[in-house]
């Protein structure tokens, strides 16, 4: 089979989409195609994983010139795109994220009458931000003139074509995780580090955006506190830090929850912990869920978006209404106070990972994908 030549535009910062664009690629190349990242920085978690036989790396150039009022990253993206389309033989683009990525893509195909485009939408960018007036019609658009379109779950393909009244074939690709790095972690010395032995450790990874509910981890856990000795983990940075860490300061808890900010090998606490707290309102798929459910940890999730295809309800964690904080206290409380209950559930939660989820089964879905945009076999 021919080898592909392809570039990758993504989100650089922590975040699901730019990890699934990361670990995607690195896959890829470690299978013998050209990968080219095209962006404004490098992404999260390529730091140092670059190497001679790809991934590559390319910056997006900036320009400033007095008359312009903003930056437009857009048009360097475009620029740059088509640069390395036309230097490198780049024969498709991978756009995570339909705007900016998408568009600046169809740009740059548009510049050089070559590498067509395969958009995969992963969240916000169709249940948020995409839809807001201020971005709808260029959303569309780019939905529309992808020349292959995939969704991290049947939730968001669903969405898509509801909130953007199109008729577009989505194909749904879930996400993925690497089981070998994502497992339990037997460090007694360092979860000696954040919890005592007699302490449950429970875990929440995000950006710290709206749409986790941060509040409702902290206020959940200090429902957990009430009933038994626990400690809790705060991995990852945004706007709403702030917000819990007061919260939790408020509620006289402080002392028991650790903010770790923001790191790339995340595996290294996850696979340390007992439970994974998921609260969000909007959730196309909840790629943090399954390194947690991958690590042998369950699952304590809103019943929002697409987390249900991922997090079996019952079987590898339990599910309450959004907002609904009493109910998820008491699932993590069923979970936390029965030994025998939570080895049970991270077990089911490490085989649907495995099962389910794995780069193996994942990834040459993709590669069909771009073969069949390229009409190659
Ligand atoms: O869409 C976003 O909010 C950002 C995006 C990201 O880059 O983290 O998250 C989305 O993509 C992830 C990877 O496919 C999914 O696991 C997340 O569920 C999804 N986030 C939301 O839907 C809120």
């Amino acid at each position: 089979m021919t080898s592909l030549n392809i570039a990758v535009l993504c989100h650089t910062g922590a975040g699901g989409s730019g990890v699934v664009a990361t670990e995607l690629g690195l896959l890829i190349a470690a299978q013998g195609h050209a990968v080219h990242f095209v962006g404004p920085a490098v992404p999260f978690r390529l730091a140092q994983r670059c190497a001679v036989h790809g991934p590559y790396f390319h910056q997006i150039g900036s320009f400033a010139y007095a008359l312009f009022d903003q930056p437009y990253p857009e048009l360097s993206a475009a620029n740059t795109l088509a640069e390395v389309i036309l230097e490198q033989g780049v024969q498709l683009t991978h756009a995570h994220y339909a705007i900016p990525h998408a568009t600046a893509a169809l740009h740059a195909h548009a510049i050089t009458g070559r590498a067509p485009v395969v958009t995969t939408l992963h969240g916000t960018d169709v249940t948020l931000v995409g839809a807001e007036p201020a971005f709808f019609h260029t959303t569309r658009h780019a939905i529309e003139r992808s020349h292959h379109v995939t969704a991290v779950s049947r939730f968001l393909a669903e969405q898509t074509r509801e909130v953007f009244r199109t008729e577009r074939e989505i194909e749904v690709i879930y996400n993925f995780v690497d089981s070998q790095r994502f497992r339990p972690v037997h460090d007694p010395a360092l979860r000696e580090q954040f919890a005592r032995e007699d302490e449950a450790l429970l875990i929440h990874v995000s950006n710290f955006r709206p749409v986790k509910r941060v509040a409702d981890v902290i206020d959940t856990f200090a429902g957990v506190l009430s009933e038994l000795p626990a400690r809790l983990l705060m991995v990852g940075d945004g706007p709403e830090r702030v917000p819990a860490l007061e919260r939790a300061q408020r509620l006289g808890i402080a002392d028991r929850v650790t903010f770790l900010g923001s790191f790339p090998d995340v595996q290294t606490v996850l696979g340390l912990s007992d439970l994974f707290l998921l609260p969000s309102s909007k959730e196309s798929f909840g790629l943090s869920a399954l390194e947690a459910m991958s690590c042998e940890v369950p699952v304590v999730a809103a019943r929002a978006g697409g987390i249900p295809e991922v997090v079996d309800h019952g079987v590898s964690g339990l599910l309450a209404a959004v907002g609904d904080v009493d109910g998820l206290t008491q699932a993590a409380l069923d979970i936390l106070r029965d030994r025998s209950v939570r080895v049970r559930m991270g077990q089911a939660a490490r085989r649907r990972a495995v099962e389910e989820f794995h780069p193996s089964r994942i990834v040459p879905q993709y590669l069909a994908a771009y073969r069949r945009t390229l009409e190659l076999r």
